[in-house]
């Protein structure tokens, strides 16, 4: 799988503008057919529990072996699986998370493997919410999320949808990733925010990639299609995001897993640097044999 930086993939100073304005961006086919396939074929293998580095993800929902009947979420996936780390700390991702946000260096924050299981309607609803939300225990809000497709995303499957230039609103408190009645959160949202929704759907081709930052407002519908709807998502961050302590958020992973103080960066092996600015064509924090990934070997 190539992950290497590709400069004709990188946004241009328009793509820029508008995710600046916007708070989203879709952005370009990055994987090729056999990166697809193999992707596939481990997005499979992690949602059946069949973890290859032999290291449990942070958390899988619902456990594996339960019926998939719902939305599968499965938190720092990329500690269970090589293939899957290869895209969650990728320098092409890192690159242009640093051009959208003006970086010089990007770190993960953490990784989640999505599915929508085919016909599965509302259970597979995401509820509008602000990522930042649950990321108050950092700062500064200026995080950023890539969200790959491994199908063809369309409206039929529950793609994604975004609220073009939320991430100007401010923190909206009743976002919930887990509330699946997208029409009641919408009018609660709508009142508290005294703003209406204008909702544009992420519909993008297996294999794309789009960029939403932290306070865009986002969720998803149903899939009443006999499709999946797989994608894995990439939360990134600029190297220097710092921890805030005493949020509503301070039971976060983050916090655990970087055990510092208030104001101390986020950083170290669960916090991989992916880019930095300047290092040559490509960055890459790990190039080593697939189990030796830093935090894949720290979370042992
Ligand atoms: O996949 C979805 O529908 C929502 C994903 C999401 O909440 C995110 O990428 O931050």
């Amino acid at each position: 799988m190539d992950m290497q930086v590709r400069k004709d993939l990188l946004p241009t100073e328009e793509d820029v503008r508008f995710y600046r304005e916007n708070g989203y961006w879709l952005g370009p086919r990055i994987l090729d057919e056999e990166a697809l396939e193999a992707l596939r074929d481990r997005h499979a293998r992690v949602v059946a529990g069949d973890y290859a580095t032999g290291r449990p993800p942070l958390s899988h929902t619902p456990p594996p072996g339960e019926p998939l009947d719902r939305i599968v979420k499965i938190d720092n996936a990329y500690w269970a699986d090589p293939v899957v780390a290869r895209l969650s700390t990728s320098p092409m991702l890192g690159a242009i998370a640093a051009r959208l946000t003006g970086a010089s260096g990007i770190r993960l924050w953490h990784d989640q493997l999505l599915l929508k299981p085919p016909d599965t309607g509302a259970q597979g609803n995401v509820g509008w919410h602000q990522d930042y939300g649950y990321w108050q225990c950092a700062e500064p809000a200026d995080m950023l999320t890539a969200w790959v497709a491994l199908d063809d995303v369309t409206l039929e499957n529950g793609c994604m949808q975004v609220v073009p230039g939320s991430h100007k609103w401010g923190l909206v408190p009743e976002g919930s990733f887990f509330v699946q009645d997208l029409e009641s959160l919408q009018a609660e949202m709508e009142r508290r925010s005294g703003r209406g929704f204008e909702l544009v759907q992420c519909i993008l081709p297996a294999g794309a990639v789009s960029f939403h930052h932290c306070l865009t407002i986002h969720g998803s519908g149903p899939n009443v299609s006999g499709r999946p709807r797989r994608s894995i998502v990439v939360h990134m961050m600029p190297d220097g995001t710092r921890y805030r302590a005493g949020t509503p958020n301070d039971n976060h992973s983050s916090v655990r897993l970087l055990s510092g103080r208030d104001g101390d960066p986020y950083a170290g092996p669960f916090f991989p640097l992916i880019y930095r600015e300047g290092s040559g064509e490509t960055w890459t924090c790990w190039t080593a044999g697939e189990s030796a990934h830093p935090a894949v070997a720290a979370a042992k």
